[in-house]
């Protein structure tokens, strides 16, 4: 490193790896109480469903309990989540909504 080249003899990687961000799904839970309109509304307004796609979503969370709204990055996956539950709450209806791990 005495070579009067302006460095200080540590080899420093310049060229690191890229990783793809994890990828995360956003399900739907059914319950007894909310809406079928309301939740296609949900698939509507917060995961750019058209209403035959939202209502096709929400029947099959409906006889099978769970469904797939999209998969996105954590981050906006957990927003999400998040918005779904506070328009939930403030309509008073019981709709659960998680992030799981793709
Ligand atoms: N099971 C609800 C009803 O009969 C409809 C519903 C569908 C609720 C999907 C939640 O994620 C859900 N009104």
């Amino acid at each position: 490193d005495n070579d009067d080249d302006g460095d200080v003899g540590i080899a420093v990687k310049t060229r690191s790896k890229t990783k793809r961000p994890s990828m995360y799904k956003v399900l739907l839970l059914n319950d007894d109480y909310t809406p079928m309109e309301f939740v296609v509304h949900i698939l509507e307004r917060f995961f750019g469903k058209n209403q035959e796609e939202a209502t096709q979503i929400m029947l099959h969370v409906h006889t099978k309990g769970v469904g797939l709204c999209g998969v996105f990055t954590y981050e906006v996956a957990e927003t999400k989540a998040a918005q779904v539950m506070d328009l939930a709450r403030q309509h008073q209806h019981p709709l659960q909504c998680s992030i799981e791990k793709d």
